[in-house]
């Protein structure tokens, strides 16, 4: 029971309780990892999987931009948050100042999805409006993205960089804090909502 039905049920008393329990609301989706909407759908060379094929009636942004799939593995915000956070301080190429921000590994987060990272993997970050950079397994433990959920303390909102951004700690990574700070990003999709996991040709 999270805190906010926790405290709905103390406020309508223990008699409420039998029926909250009954109620489809109160019940974990069986296929779900929390309760909340998915915000990260990963497909591809996944080891487990949380959800089934894509929709093509009802899963309609995916739908329009052409993913496919018979599986995925999906987190909400909840699932997200209980993977060990990391926070880094790159300065922004938006406003040229550092910023905090926090959340899980990339790493991790595929490794919650059951991915065993090989050489000639090849992760595809898409975002909401269609960005989709790629990265090499080479690149991803050079640069460990993190999947930030907060900046500066504050979630991140969809409409502006979230509700998830794919983001590295740039000052700290002398290859890319040699570039020019409009340079630096360019792997770092924000809104970012799937990502493929894909295998080179051999
Ligand atoms: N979702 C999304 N993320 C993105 C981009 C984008 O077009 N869409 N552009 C990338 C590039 S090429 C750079 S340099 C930086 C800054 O681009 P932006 O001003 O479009 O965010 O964000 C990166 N992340
Ligand atoms: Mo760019």
């Amino acid at each position: 029971m999270d805190k906010r039905r926790f405290l709905a049920a103390a406020t309508l008393g223990a008699a409420a309780l039998p029926s909250l329990a009954q109620s489809p609301e109160a019940k974990p989706g069986p296929r779900r990892a929390g309760n909340g909407p998915t915000l990260l759908t990963l497909t591809g060379a996944i080891g487990k999987s949380n959800r089934g094929a894509l929709d093509p009636a009802l899963d309609q942004l995916m739908v329009k931009q052409k993913l496919s799939f018979d599986k995925a593995f999906t987190f909400d915000h909840r699932a997200l948050m209980q993977l060990p956070a990391r926070t880094i301080e790159p300065t922004l190429e938006y406003d040229a100042k550092p910023h905090r921000l926090s959340g899980p590994l990339l790493a991790d987060v595929l490794r919650a999805a059951g991915v065993v990272l090989q050489d000639r993997n090849r992760v595809l970050l898409r975002a909401i409006d269609g960005y989709a950079p790629g990265m090499t397994t080479a690149e991803l433990q050079r640069f460990r993205p993190i999947i930030a959920t907060h900046l500066d303390g504050q979630p991140l909102p969809l409409g502006g960089l979230g509700p998830l951004w794919a983001v590295h700690d740039a000052d700290r990574i002398p290859e890319l804090a040699a570039k020019p700070l409009g340079d630096r990003f360019a792997l770092c999709p924000w809104g970012l909502y799937h990502i493929e996991v894909a295998l080179a040709p051999a």
